[in-house]
């Protein structure tokens, strides 16, 4: 039996605030729907559903919620599902009310099907154009991810293969992320291809101190620096990072993606009331609030704001103003944020 439980929708002020979602991996993201359409193309396998999500109440180990993605890649092995998947996400991120998401995910290649590293990064930006042609009221841009699993020569040819995009994309890819089982490889190893990618004039978005042991990585990636930082979980003193990593982040205005759900149902932060979005608030650094996998957490970018909101007391215009500053850490060019933030003053004025 499929389990179809879903979580509560947030309040319509959170369905209905316009939003930016920064920090999103294609695959974590797969809804019930898509999730269903893709187990009954694939019955063999023998997948449910109840091994793909997480839901509320439930908590996995960070290791656990690793396993849960080579069950998902399983069932997203042809350019048919990955255009199926891409288009469902899309579709479902502009139904919770995002005007602007950078969707991230690691090219595969799967010799059974054919599929390649660059026809996988060509479907995805197939899926991009068509939903515009559909026009879904969302701008979406594109991050290739290297996972840190696969080591220093597969990460530089992850890097050429997003160089190459980021020319004949007209602007679709428009950097890259580094994510993967934290607790392997080390990231002085990728350096190279991440330096690589810098001077080629991708944006760099990278999963940091998403671990206790990550410290001494964190300072070296810092020196980049990066142009965001996933997670961050355990950069500040009171969780064992250090004075020293907040400074630099700090010193290079380096926003942080936080998602609440994930890192409570990961077991990377005991409670909501402990996360540390808190410490990076109260100190005013850039703070964006993001789904990271919400088929696997069972969440929406609305339910993050929301949550965000009833366990820190945010009012409603700290909330506006959250999601507009969220603008200004996205990898959008300067034409398009100028645009978002119109938009925002429009619909803030429409919803008083
Ligand atoms: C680090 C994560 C992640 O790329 O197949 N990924 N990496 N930390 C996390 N926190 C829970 N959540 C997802 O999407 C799935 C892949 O994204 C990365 C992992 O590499 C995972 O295999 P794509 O679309």
């Amino acid at each position: 039996m499929f389990s179809t439980r879903m979580e509560k929708p947030a309040d319509s002020f959170y369905r209905q605030l316009p939003k930016v979602e920064l920090h999103a991996h294609l695959n974590g993201s797969l809804s019930v729907a898509t999730m269903e359409k893709l187990i009954s193309r694939k019955p063999h396998l023998n997948i449910q559903h109840s091994m793909t999500a997480i839901h509320k109440g439930q908590r996995r180990t960070l290791d656990e919620c690793f396993q849960v993605f080579k069950v998902i890649h399983q069932l997203i092995d042809t350019e048919e599902d990955i255009l199926m998947v891409a288009k469902d996400v899309i579709g479902e991120f502009a139904a919770d009310g995002v005007k602007y998401l950078e969707l991230r995910s690691t090219p595969r290649e799967e010799t059974h099907t054919g599929l390649t590293k660059r026809k996988y990064v060509e479907t995805v930006i197939e899926a991009i154009r068509q939903c515009k042609q559909e026009d879904l009221d969302i701008e979406v841009r594109f991050l290739v991810a290297v996972d840190r699993r696969n080591g220093p020569q597969v990460a530089m040819e992850t890097v050429k293969l997003a160089e190459d995009f980021m020319v004949s994309s007209d602007d679709v890819v428009v950097g890259l992320d580094l994510s993967g089982d934290p607790t392997v490889g080390h990231g002085k190893d990728l350096l190279p291809a991440l330096l690589k990618a810098k001077n080629c004039g991708l944006k760099l978005a990278l999963h940091m101190s998403e671990v206790p042991s990550q410290k001494e990585e964190s300072e070296l990636l810092l020196t980049l620096p990066p142009d965001r930082i996933g997670h961050g979980t355990f950069l500040h003193p009171e969780v064992g990072g250090s004075q020293s990593l907040v400074d630099k982040v700090r010193e290079r205005n380096v926003p942080l993606e936080l998602c609440l759900t994930s890192n409570v149902k990961g077991q990377s932060v005991p409670s909501y009331d402990k996360h540390h979005f808190l410490y990076w608030y109260k100190l005013g650094h850039p703070c964006v609030l993001c789904t990271d996998d919400k088929g696997v957490f069972s969440t929406e970018l609305s339910q993050e704001y929301q949550l965000a909101a009833t366990t820190f007391g945010l009012s409603r215009e700290a909330v506006w103003t959250l999601s507009q500053q969220a603008i200004g850490c996205s990898f959008a060019p300067d034409h398009l944020k100028e645009k978002l933030r119109q938009r925002w003053v429009s619909l803030q004025a429409q919803a008083s």
